[in-house]
């Protein structure tokens, strides 16, 4: 009999969240900037995964250079909120002005999933909300998470990037 033995307190214990980031950058040294930001987000956890860097058509505003964009798989013990205020730090770091509204940036870096949790305050929305219309996101994150399931639509992303229309082109770098 085991009665006396001493178990191991697990209460404290926190299981990492897994969350997908997009990376993105259309100024200056584009792939310095997401290698930048890699770096960066070991003060937020452990990337797990990276896809390889996209080069993509700017969509939405248009009148923009073409991007640099990736996505990255994120181990952290983050809560989403306290995750949002470290990409911010990050994004300020780095020397990110907010001039123009989806306009050109250094760096940006967007959370698109986190576990399956749904959060739709003020200032955080996750899912993130474009995130099943864009392929400068789906196909990268297609690439190291396929299986992914949008908590909200009840879709793969795989599913997801293939039911996008036609348009929006994206060319994977070669690594
Ligand atoms: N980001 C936007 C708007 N448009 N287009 C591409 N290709 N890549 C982006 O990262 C991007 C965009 C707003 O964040
Ligand atoms: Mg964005
Ligand atoms: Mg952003």
């Amino acid at each position: 009999m085991e009665t006396n033995a001493i178990k191991p307190d697990t209460s404290s214990c926190t299981v990492p969240n897994l969350a997908y980031l997009s990376l993105g950058s259309n100024v200056g040294d584009r792939e310095a900037h997401l290698r930048d930001a890699l770096a960066h987000l070991s003060a937020a956890g452990r990337v797990v995964a990276m896809s390889a860097f996209y080069e993509t058509e700017p969509v939405e505003f248009t009148r923009q250079p073409w991007f640099l964009n990736c996505a990255v798989a994120l181990e952290t013990s983050h809560t989403p909120q306290q995750l949002m205020t470290a990409i911010l730090r990050i994004e300020e770091e780095m020397g990110r002005r907010r001039v123009q509204k989806k306009g050109p940036r250094s760096i940006d870096i967007d959370i698109l999933l986190f576990d399956d949790t749904i959060i739709d305050s003020t200032d955080l929305t996750i899912p993130h909300p474009a995130l099943h219309q864009r392929r400068f996101v789906l196909e990268p994150l297609a690439e190291i998470a396929p299986e992914a399931l949008h908590p909200a639509l009840k879709k793969t992303i795989r599913e997801l990037r293939d039911a996008l229309a036609a348009g929006q082109a994206v060319r994977k770098m070669k690594t």
